[in-house]
């Protein structure tokens, strides 16, 4: 069974389309006009050993608040929808990633509820042309989207283009973990049978 969605998304503000394969090798497409967040999201791709195509078109001239939440939006809705029936899955996966003095920790369970809890507290409200508060929102948007409870919590900080790389390698790796079938695992992992 092939756990591929493609998923486009269209409003005032942004024009965005996303194909996600969750068995994957970590081949990446990233294009969102926001360079620092094509680095993310290419790390999160690339760990999370997902083929990920994101082509994003957005309002950047006025900021990449839109494109960035918009992007985990359909991100999000392109993981529901890959899931499918999350029969097989492990369902919850925690990891702690460091990058040099940083360590940043991140946790999932794929609960049908979708919820983020972040504490990414960074010293620069900038990297690149990118704000750096935008990091969180994605998460939380994606999250919900994706209907799962993502946890990203920083450990240990230092420097802001760390803490935010290592958050997002975290959940690529994270999802991946859970996302993976376990061959113990018969049905769907919950005891109420649905997640
Ligand atoms: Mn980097």
């Amino acid at each position: 069974m092939t756990r591929i969605a493609e998923v486009t998304r269209t409003t005032g503000e942004t024009d965005i389309t996303v194909r996600l394969d969750l068995d994957g090798t970590g081949a990446c497409d990233i294009a969102t006009g926001v360079p620092f967040f094509d680095h993310m999201l290419n790390a999160f791709g690339r760990h999370g050993l997902f083929d990920l195509t994101v082509h994003a078109t957005g309002d950047i001239e006025v900021d990449a608040h839109h494109t960035v939440e918009d992007t985990g939006i359909v991100l999000g809705q392109a993981f529901a929808r890959a899931l499918g029936d999350k029969v097989g899955i492990r369902r919850f996966a925690d990891v702690a990633i460091p990058m040099d003095e940083t360590l940043v920790m991140a946790a999932v369970d794929i609960s049908g509820r979708g919820q983020a809890y972040c504490d990414l507290p960074v010293p620069c409200e900038r990297v690149g042309t990118f704000d750096t508060e935008l990091a969180v929102e994605f998460f939380y948007a994606f999250a919900r989207d994706a209907r799962l409870t993502l946890h990203v919590r920083e450990l240990v900080g230092g420097n802001t283009h760390h803490i935010i790389e290592a958050a997002f390698k975290a959940a690529g790796r994270c999802l991946r973990l859970a996302c993976e079938h376990d061959p113990r695992v018969h049905g769907v992992p919950s005891t109420k049978g649905s997640l």
